[in-house]
């Protein structure tokens, strides 16, 4: 791995492949035909770019007992586990109600309600993750979502894995689809014969579905569009090199556009940590795509203090932050802008990815600046709520006409002054 002196910024923006206008044209034709033929569409698409030629889009339940059937007791476990955890950090995330009591028995609330409907895309092949599952639909029935679907697309033998079929029975969804691509989002945004809409979709794709997402945002609401996932690690002479490794190893088998970076006030750890990843690449499963990673987006930087080392995270806000240091809690403290930090030698990111409870879908390319991963507030809305009794207006209505002449909204003005008018025959 490259080493190299910190200066004062680092930079994680990788530059993703342009969204090829082709895809563009194409994803624009899947939607128009979604909308217009419905069904139809999606099984003539089901059939030309997932090779199956299905009867029925929906999972059965007897599709979701064979998946249970398949599958390893201990996982299932592991999975239910997983999700109880989710489930209690997440239900802890929820607001109440504001209600404001304001003179002469007025007041002004602010209330909190669920989204009816909320569509959640899960990829296929391998990355069609049940951490994510859970990570996404766990959240929104959480918040009160009352309709919860999953969108996959299916293999060639017309399923879709055991894994997120168990995952998704864990977190309490069986509405179920076998689509994908940017079909299955229009049929989400639009609706079909067997596909009632939703309101919002979540959960991420390939540039098809991407593209698909941003088409559709206005009619529905979307989460975030997430970049490929990074991690950045702090830390200092106390860190073990062989651990440390892994962990960056661990974020660039992702993808080989991940990033993973390690900033270290020590010589010795960047010397260690930069020969122990290409021994460690040499035994990972998926080598090639870290490697890739590894090669392109990967780096050591050598920071002159833990100072400084906090100062350049903070700017590169970057999705994950590890702190691996002798003071890591303190340290911690000084971080404003990450997605997710995970202190100390036993917090690495898979504890989060996985089964600590919050949330793994996290802002990527320094967009924690501004923005939270996924949670609670993702699926709720908030509608505010007026009452002003007699006397209440009686004393403030000459403000506001006096505020509606200002802005020359004569009618405004009019409509508050309007109940102090005559009543004439209309109002016996
Ligand atoms: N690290 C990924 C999430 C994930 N890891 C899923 C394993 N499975 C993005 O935060
Ligand atoms: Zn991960």
């Amino acid at each position: 791995m490259k080493i190299e002196k910190l200066t004062d910024t680092i930079s994680l923006q990788r530059s993703m492949e342009q969204a090829n206008i082709d895809h563009v044209t194409t994803v624009h034709e899947v939607i128009s035909d979604v909308k217009e033929n419905g069904d139809q569409a999606l099984f003539a698409y089901t059939e030309k770019w997932d090779g199956v030629r299905l009867s029925n889009l929906k999972v059965s339940d007897e599709e979701m007992e064979e998946a249970f059937l398949s599958f390893e007791p201990q996982l299932v476990e592991d999975l239910k586990e997983a999700a109880d955890n989710i489930r209690l950090f997440h239900e802890k995330q929820i607001r109440q109600n504001i209600d404001l009591a304001l003179e002469k028995n007025s007041y002004i609330q602010y209330r909190i309600s669920p989204l009816d409907a909320v569509g959640l895309y899960v990829p296929g092949g391998t990355a069609a993750y049940p951490s994510s599952v859970l990570m996404n639909a766990i959240p929104a029935l959480v918040a009160g979502v009352n309709r919860v679907v999953i969108v996959s697309p299916p293999s060639k033998d017309g399923k879709l894995p055991a894994s997120v079929l168990v995952a998704a029975k864990i977190a309490g969804i069986t509405e179920i689809y076998k689509v994908g691509g940017a079909q299955a989002i229009a049929a989400l945004a639009y609706g079909t014969e067997s596909i009632k809409p939703v309101d919002k979709i979540t959960g991420p794709g390939n540039s098809y579905v991407a593209l698909a997402k941003r088409e559709v945002f206005g009619k529905v609401a979307i989460d975030m569009i997430a970049g490929p996932s990074e991690i950045a690690i702090i830390a200092d002479d106390t860190a073990f090199a062989d651990e440390v490794a892994a962990d960056l190893l661990a974020q660039a088998e992702h993808d080989p556009f991940a990033s993973s970076v390690l900033i270290t006030t020590s010589e010795r750890l960047a010397q260690k940590v930069s020969d122990e990843v290409e021994r460690q690449l040499q035994l990972l499963p998926r080598e090639e795509i870290a490697r890739a990673s590894i090669e392109n987006y990967g780096r050591i930087y050598l920071a002159e203090s833990l100072h400084q080392a906090v100062k350049a995270t903070n700017e590169l806000a970057p999705e994950h932050l590890e702190i691996i240091t002798e003071n890591a809690k303190e340290l911690s403290e000084q971080i404003r802008h990450a997605g997710a930090i995970f202190i100390g030698r036993y917090s690495s990111e898979p504890v989060g990815d996985y089964f600590a409870g919050t949330n793994h879908v996290l802002p990527t390319n320094s967009t924690a600046r501004f923005s939270s991963g996924l949670n609670i507030d993702d699926f709720v809305k908030k509608t505010s709520v007026v009452y002003y009794s007699k006397e209440m207006w009686q004393e403030q209505y000459p403000k506001i006409a006096r505020l509606a002449r200002l802005e020359r909204l004569e009618g405004h003005a009019r409509s508050v002054e309007s109940r102090s008018w005559e009543k004439g025959l209309l109002n016996d």
